[in-house]
């Protein structure tokens, strides 16, 4: 795989990197996306009908079995070489900041340090009527479990549609978009607001944009560099070719 000279160069003189990433990081992991045609869980599943608060309140067995089959699904699968390539650069660059809008842990498990998750984690839980974190050890066998505090229904820790990100880590997003000297955007079809506008703002702020994706997208438009392909293999890649004495 051939990189830009000048992309290479930008890298190694890179003192914090940010890498925003997607579905698609974790897809070469066997998790499905949102959006891809055919493959994607939109293409088979109703968001209205599973990731939303008003889909949990009008059907929380469903909503709750839904989640239960992805963790399952999540369980059994680990973190891929694009989740290595990125948290390898932790080795490389003074700080490396992981902006993700997955909820699957992948990038702690690779060995990422500094996680950011924008839509939470399906592996919390917490009560949808007091909002008390519920750890696993105290989950009742009801479907879905009883909140400890309140006798409320417990669901998983995701941010679904309609709701607000969480305040800090929305915070932290944006003081990274100060600092960070680079900002990937990678395996996401930015479609979902309010973290889509984080490449944009990056750009905005001078930063150097690199977009990594099979496809084309909307941030191609705002990115100096579009790197087409697979996260698993491009991101290896670059991290060879940008390090190659020691990646
Ligand atoms: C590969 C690859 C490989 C494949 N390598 N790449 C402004 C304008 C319009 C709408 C809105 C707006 N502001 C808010 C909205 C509404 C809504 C929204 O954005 N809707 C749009 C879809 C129209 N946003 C919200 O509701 C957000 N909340 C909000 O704004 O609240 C306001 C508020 C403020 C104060 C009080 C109250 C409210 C919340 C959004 C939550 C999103 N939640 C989900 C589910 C999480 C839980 C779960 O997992 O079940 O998050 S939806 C889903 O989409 C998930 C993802 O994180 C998110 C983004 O998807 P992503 O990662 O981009 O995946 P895909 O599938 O779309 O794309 C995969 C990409 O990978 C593709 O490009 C492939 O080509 C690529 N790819 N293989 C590299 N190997
Ligand atoms: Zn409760």
């Amino acid at each position: 795989m051939d990189f830009a000279p000048d992309l290479l160069d930008i890298l190694r003189n890179a003192r914090h990197i940010a890498t925003f990433t997607g579905a698609g990081v974790s897809a070469e992991s066997g998790i499905p996306t949102f959006r891809d045609a055919q493959t994607g869980l939109w293409a088979k599943y109703r968001a209205e009908d599973l990731a939303t608060p008003e889909a949990f309140r009008r059907d929380p067995v469903t909503v709750w079995d839904w989640y239960a089959w992805r963790r399952d699904l999540m369980r059994a699968v680990g973190p891929n070489p694009g989740h290595l390539a990125i948290a390898a650069m932790e080795r490389l660059v003074q700080r490396v900041t992981v902006i993700t809008q997955n909820v699957d842990g992948l990038h702690m498990q690779a060995g990422s340090s500094e996680v950011i998750e924008l839509h939470g984690n399906i592996w919390h839980n917490l009560c949808a009527d007091c909002s008390a974190s519920v750890p696993e050890s105290e989950l009742t066998a009801d479907i879905p479990p009883v909140c400890p505090h309140c006798q409320g229904k417990v669901r998983p820790g995701v941010v679904w549609f309609g709701e607000a990100l969480p305040a800090q880590a929305w915070t932290r997003a944006a003081e990274v978009l100060e600092t960070a000297d680079v900002f990937f955007c990678i395996g996401t079809s930015s479609l979902v607001e309010p973290a889509a506008s984080l490449p944009r703002d990056a750009r905005a702020c001078g930063r150097t944009v690199i977009q990594i994706n099979p496809e084309v997208t909307s941030h191609d438009e705002i990115a100096q560099y579009v790197l087409r392909g697979k996260a698993g293999e491009v991101m290896p890649a670059l991290v060879k070719a940008a390090w190659p004495q020691v990646a």
